[in-house]
């Protein structure tokens, strides 16, 4: 058989699982550390139930995959996963689904795991949204998972540092609502209101214009130029002022 004809037979099961995402949606990315209970708790031993340490390594994985050739707009984190718009523009390859999935999975697995030391990975799925309302919704979403992951986990640790196993502690906080936990937590003298933002709302990643100084040197003039860099928001907004930030991005 000829090659080309042998490269057309063959071709057709390399495609037959290819999706693009459609024209006009507006496209998310979800990735997701893998076995990282196992990570942050037993190899590493990240102080629980937030590590600083660990945060970091997420945040400068969100400004890898900002930075990794996708036109992405905003980047969110919380626990080990992390979020992604990307401008409603981006045709990054074509918008075939696996080559966002694979290339995004590869690129920040390669970028945790050299800012960690050792082998760690992520999964990626690709959301496609349908309008700009679908897309606050998704990102308040997350930082409602955010909250509640926080103050449960703020519960689970406060219990495990008095003494009660892992299963007590599961048992303990199981069904209970958020009033009980933050009552929980106020009984042992921590008022959750009190904790960093970042560690209940998330951190968000956006560029933002700066002024930076430079020196003019046909002019021997002090001069201010416009950087756009990416920066990290440890103080996110909620509800209708995080909705109306996500919107600005689109
Ligand atoms: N110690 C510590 N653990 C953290 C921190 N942030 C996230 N984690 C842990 O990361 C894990 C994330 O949960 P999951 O993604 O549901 O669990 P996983 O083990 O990664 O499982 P898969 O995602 O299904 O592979 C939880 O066990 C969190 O407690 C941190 O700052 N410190
Ligand atoms: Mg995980």
């Amino acid at each position: 058989m000829k090659f080309d004809d042998f490269d057309k037979q063959m071709r057709i099961y390399e495609e037959s699982l290819d999706q693009y995402i459609l024209p006009d949606m507006y496209i998310a990315a979800r990735l997701d550390g893998r076995s990282f209970t196992r990570l942050t708790k037993e190899v590493c031993q990240f102080e629980a139930p937030f590590d600083e340490r660990f945060r970091n390594l997420m945040v400068d994985t969100v400004k890898a995959l900002m930075e990794s050739g996708f036109r992405i707009v905003y980047g969110y984190t919380e626990s080990d996963e992390i979020s992604l718009l990307f401008h409603p523009e981006d045709n990054t390859f074509g918008r075939k689904v696996r080559k966002i999935n694979t290339t995004l999975a590869g690129e920040a697995s390669a970028a945790f795991s050299l800012g960690l030391g050792m082998a760690a990975t992520f999964d990626c799925r690709v959301i496609p949204l349908p309008n700009p309302e679908r897309v606050a919704d998704y990102f308040v979403w997350r930082q409602e998972d955010s909250h509640r992951n926080s103050l449960n986990a703020h519960c689970y640790w406060a219990l495990r540092r008095e003494g009660k196993t892992q299963n007590q502690a599961t048992f303990d906080l199981a069904g209970k609502d958020v009033a009980y936990k933050n009552e929980l937590l106020f009984q042992k003298g921590i008022n959750y209101n009190d904790l960093p933002t970042w560690q209940k709302r998330g951190i968000g990643i956006y560029y933002r214009d700066m002024d930076k100084e430079g020196f003019n040197p046909i002019t021997s003039e002090t001069v201010i130029a416009k950087r756009r860099e990416l920066y990290a928001d440890y103080e996110l907004p909620i509800g209708e002022d995080y909705r109306k930030m996500i919107l600005g991005f689109i």
